[in-house]
């Protein structure tokens, strides 16, 4: 059966599809297929980033499909992220052009500042103190990098913009002192992190989430064997197995049954399409609070080492 993902709509009119491919940490060796595989199974929405350095090799799966005539360019949304050592208003036209250029497009449906602080721009993406620390360039107000992601938009580079891991005081601000607002706020979401309070922030202010890491990003580089792994826990088998689901899939309902766009990661043919086949159950509100009862502050992409911009999220409750 086709798959046939609904869309949410954003403040502006536009529209995202709830859910969609993440590519971090996707090798561009497989990048290529499973994009390739994500279209062929309905997928539309793929989220990149100049970052994950692997945009050229999805931009092969985007022209490929496009050229097997199995979708148009309009039927898809691209998103990608302007990387911290970009945030310069002097960088943001010539990035975005690279991202494109790397993609093979000529627009993104959405373009996102990737963190709130500055690294020391550059060709290094993770320019580091003597002391090894990730370099920051406090310098650099997320206020100034929007005005130029605001010019962007102007130009038509980009149909939408939003921002990505922004706390709710840094939206406060950046809404009492820009012209557009964002779209979207995509942050790292899950049972052990739900974001109650910023989702419920970003409501009001009418911006949509995106949900990321929504399966506990059991294959980020820094994971070590004694973590808790979010598939493995038993409370959560438990509900999968009421509902004759996977945990995955009831890990990415829990996202889109809380109106949140989702965007699990696979480079598996299998998962991929499990992943997409959440369309056909909904969890009930008493599941969705008990879901909500796990949280334990447990935020597994804190970005080590940062913590001391003046601009870090992660310093405030939410
Ligand atoms: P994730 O989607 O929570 O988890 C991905 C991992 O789960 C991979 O190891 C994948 O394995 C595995 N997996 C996928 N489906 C599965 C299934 N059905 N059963 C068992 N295992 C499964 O982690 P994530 O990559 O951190 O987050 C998703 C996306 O969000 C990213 O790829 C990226 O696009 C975005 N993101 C954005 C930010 C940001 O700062 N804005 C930060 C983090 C992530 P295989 O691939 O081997 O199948
Ligand atoms: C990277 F390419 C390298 C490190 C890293 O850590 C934080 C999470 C993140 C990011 O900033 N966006 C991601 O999707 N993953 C990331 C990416």
């Amino acid at each position: 059966m086709a798959l046939n993902v609904p869309n949410v709509k954003f403040y502006n009119g536009n529209e995202i599809p709830i859910f969609g491919l993440g590519t971090w940490k996707s090798q561009p060796g497989e990048v290529t297929k499973a994009v390739k595989d994500a279209i062929d199974i309905g997928y539309r929405h793929i989220d990149c980033a100049h970052v994950y350095a692997n945009e050229k090799e999805v931009g092969e799966a985007i022209k490929a499909k496009i050229a097997e005539g199995v979708v148009k360019r309009e039927d898809l949304f691209i998103t990608s992220k302007l990387w911290n050592t970009y945030h310069k208003p002097e960088l943001v036209e010539p990035m975005i052009k690279k991202t494109l250029e790397d993609l093979g497009l000529d627009y993104l449906d959405l373009y996102l500042i990737h963190w709130p602080f500055a690294y020391k721009d550059g060709s290094d993406n993770f320019p580091k103190t003597p002391e090894g620390l990730p370099l920051l360039d406090d310098s650099v107000d997320y206020l100034d990098t929007w005005k130029a992601m605001e010019a962007v938009f102007a130009k038509k580079l980009t149909k939408n913009i939003g921002v990505s891991n922004f706390n709710s005081e840094q939206i406060d601000r950046l809404l009492k002192n820009s012209t557009i607002k964002p779209v979207t706020n995509q942050i790292e979401c899950h049972p052990y992190l739900n974001q109650k309070k910023l989702s419920d922030y970003c409501k009001e202010k009418g911006i949509v989430i995106t949900a990321y890491s929504p399966l506990g990003s059991p294959d980020r580089p820094w994971a070590k064997p004694d973590d808790p792994k979010l598939m493995d826990d038993k409370k959560l088998q438990e509900l999968a197995k009421k509902y004759k689901k996977s945990v995955a899939q009831v890990l990415i309902r829990y996202q889109i049954d809380r109106g949140h766009v989702v965007i699990p990661k696979s480079v598996t043919k299998t998962r991929i399409a499990e992943n997409s086949e959440v369309f056909d159950f909904k969890l009930t509100a008493d599941d969705i609070a008990y879901i909500d009862s796990f949280d334990c502050n447990g935020r597994i992409c804190p970005m080590f080492g940062t913590e001391v911009s003046k601009h870090y999220p992660f310093n405030i409750p939410f």
